[in-house]
């Protein structure tokens, strides 16, 4: 392929309902999306996961916005592409910003499935056409409503529930969803908000046979998480610390995780992604796949990567309405009564974007040639 044009188009979509973690509340999103032309006219679309606050990670819808467009578009707008595989390799010169060379890249996986007419799924070496889904449920005002969100969440089939947690939002919280719901298949995200001086907490969760604690420490800190496994039966799933496939080797081989969460945003695309399941399946280390609030597009993604074999536990890819009021693609995202999404058979992304609705909501657009 070679790609002629970028185009990124910013949009505002506020979520049905605020979602909030240990570093704050989002009540809208203001996504990019990239859409990448090929000379031969095929397009690919990719969406960046930034969030709107450096809070998850050093970058934001701001810092992608100029780094695409003034650094990452232009090395690879005209240049001869074997093959989307390739396009990170592109981009090697730039250190980090993998939210934004993700944009990029996903997009490029699915022109190239589009050229090849065959969905992206595929493409990428997934296995099964079924993904096991689960939930991420924010922090709520108070623990009636949690438990009501819940509620509603296990009736429509999720495989697993996850709460966010922080401190003041922690045992008391698990132990009422427990005494509700029995032995659901229940997990806890904590976004870093603890330190290893919290470990009676952790040993007293312990109790709850949780599936897992999800970062529960510092992001970039893996040498404290291998301390506390240590101290903790409760499996720690990785989530900001594990920004490449070297990561997750050094966090496996210290023993700081047992289980990792793949975010093809933070890892830096489908090729990174790839390479992180492989390095955790080798090793024995089952994967799933996180969610970013995405729309539709970064939706269809998240669905491409969670059909790789590693991906055996639910993830938090889940239906469009869960989130959006009108997602940008067609058909939405929807999830079986056994709480599964079917991956399209269509190609690329295998989703149709709903361009006239990106036009409406779009605040900001830039074509690079
Ligand atoms: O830590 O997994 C996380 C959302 C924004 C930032 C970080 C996280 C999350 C989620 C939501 O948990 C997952 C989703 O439903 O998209
Ligand atoms: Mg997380």
């Amino acid at each position: 392929m070679r790609i002629s044009e970028v185009e990124l188009i910013e949009i505002e979509l506020p979520l049905v309902h605020f979602f909030q973690t240990s570093f704050g509340r989002t009540e809208k999103r203001r996504i990019i999306l990239a859409r990448v032309v090929d000379e031969s006219g095929t397009e690919g679309w990719g969406e960046c996961t930034a969030g709107e606050l450096p809070s998850y990670c050093e970058e934001w819808t701001e810092s992608c916005w100029v780094v695409i467009e003034k650094v990452l578009a232009p090395m690879l707008i005209g240049k001869e592409i074997n093959s989307a595989a390739d396009v990170w390799d592109l981009m090697r010169r730039v250190r980090g910003n993998r939210m934004a060379k993700a944009t990029l890249e996903t997009a490029c996986w699915d022109l190239e499935a589009k050229m090849l007419n065959v969905p992206l799924w595929r493409h990428l070496g997934g296995v099964r056409k079924e993904i096991p889904c689960g939930v991420s449920i924010g922090i709520q005002d108070s623990v009636e409503k949690l438990l009501e969100k819940i509620e509603t969440e296990l009736q429509a089939g999720y495989q697993r529930i996850k709460v966010k947690i922080a401190p003041g939002w922690d045992f008391e919280i698990i132990k009422k969803i427990r005494e509700r719901f029995g032995s659901i298949n229940l997990m806890g995200d904590a976004n870093s908000a603890y330190s290893l001086s919290d470990i009676e907490l952790f040993k007293k969760l312990d109790d709850f046979n949780l599936m897992m604690i999800e970062q529960p420490l510092a992001y970039d800190d893996m040498l404290d998480h291998a301390k506390l496994q240590k101290q903790i039966k409760t499996p720690i799933c990785l989530d900001e610390s594990i920004r490449s496939p070297e990561d997750a080797c050094k966090a496996i081989e210290l023993g700081a995780c047992k289980i990792i969460n793949i975010k093809n945003g933070r890892v830096g695309g489908h090729t990174q992604s790839k390479l992180v399941e492989r390095v955790c399946r080798e090793r024995g280390i089952p994967v799933w796949c996180g969610g970013m609030l995405e729309s539709g597009i970064g939706r269809a993604h998240n669905i491409a990567i969670s059909t790789l074999e590693g991906f055996t536990l639910p993830g938090d890819v889940s239906a469009s309405k869960r989130y959006w009021h009108e997602d940008i693609i067609e058909p939405e995202v929807e999830v079986t009564s056994r709480g599964t999404i079917i991956a399209p058979e269509s190609a690329g992304i295998g989703f149709r974007i709903k361009e006239d609705r990106i036009n409406k909501i779009a605040t900001r657009r830039v074509l690079i040639q």
